[in-house]
């Protein structure tokens, strides 16, 4: 967290244990350039590397969390250059973290910057974000996620209409639709995401990355599967000391002492 950073800072919240990484291009309205994403997967791994650190905010500018991929950028590439070097592919990254990751949304989240918030954990939303994939209008698709997450997220009819209108929807109807999971006073997002993160950082480690594990498995698993992955998981949750420590507190009617072991 210590190095200098040109498109994005990082920095720990008062305790330490909360990662927070905040993207930094206001010229461009967060627009996600290579270099941006570049530094932004340095930073996630660096913070979910850091046994200290037990969640992650992301976040971006009050304007802007971000308006999308770097449109300047891109606007000159060809199919097969960016087929044979993969263009974008790193940007899925920051969804391989161990640790949840916390989306705190504030103006624009477009085009790949909606996709960039449903890649975490959970979105939080100031009142005045707004979300859309607009690149129906540029004559292209969504290209990481807004086809697929967002399905997943919101259904088939509503993801149709944000896809193929290129409209945008306001804070409220993200989180009507469930895209969102609460929605804050704009400057008070930010706050409240590292509020939340505090809260699973207090929990075992151990614990709150299997209950990431397991809800994420949800999106790729049969029911049957999904539940015996879930039950595996719980099961092996008691060979861990923190489970003891757990139910042995709360005999005790005291506060848990995690070790993350
Ligand atoms: N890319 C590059 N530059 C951008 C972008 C962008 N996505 N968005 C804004 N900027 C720049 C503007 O060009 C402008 O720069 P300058 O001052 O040099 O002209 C500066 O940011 C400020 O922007 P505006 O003046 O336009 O600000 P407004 O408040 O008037 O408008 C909007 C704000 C509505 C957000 C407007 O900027 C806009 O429509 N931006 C583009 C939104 C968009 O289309 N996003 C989707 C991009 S495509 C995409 O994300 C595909 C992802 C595919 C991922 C594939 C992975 C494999």
């Amino acid at each position: 967290t210590t190095r200098s950073w040109e498109y994005i800072k990082v920095s720990l919240s008062e305790t330490g244990k909360v990662g927070i990484v905040q993207l930094n291009r206001p010229k461009a309205l967060n627009a996600l350039c290579s270099g941006l994403f570049h530094e932004l997967n340095d930073a996630i791994r660096t913070l979910d590397n850091d046994p200290a650190v037990g969640a992650v905010v992301l976040t971006g500018l009050p304007k802007a969390f971000a308006a999308g991929a770097d449109i300047k950028e891109m606007a000159n590439t060809h199919f097969v250059d960016n087929y044979k070097s993969n263009f974008l592919g790193h940007w899925t990254e920051i969804t391989q973290a161990r640790k949840p990751v916390i989306a705190a949304v504030q103006g624009f989240a477009l085009g790949g910057g909606c996709e960039l918030a449903m890649m975490c954990d959970l979105i939080y939303a100031g009142d005045n974000a707004k979300f859309g994939q607009p690149e129906i209008k540029l004559g292209t698709i969504p290209g990481a996620g807004g086809s697929q997450r967002l399905v997943k997220a919101v259904g088939k009819s509503k993801a149709m209409e944000l896809v193929l209108s290129g409209n945008m929807w306001s804070a409220e109807e993200a989180e009507r639709a469930g895209l969102v999971a609460r929605v804050f006073p704009a400057d008070t997002v930010v706050a409240e995401a590292v509020k939340l993160g505090e809260q699973i950082a207090s929990y075992s480690q151990v614990a709150t990355q299997m209950c990431k594990e397991a809800v994420n498995k949800s999106f790729e698993l049969s029911l049957a599967e999904g539940l015996h992955f879930e039950r595996r998981l719980f099961q092996a949750t008691f060979a861990t000391k923190d489970q003891k420590e757990g139910m042995k507190a709360f005999a005790e009617k005291r506060a848990a002492q995690w070790t993350n072991q």
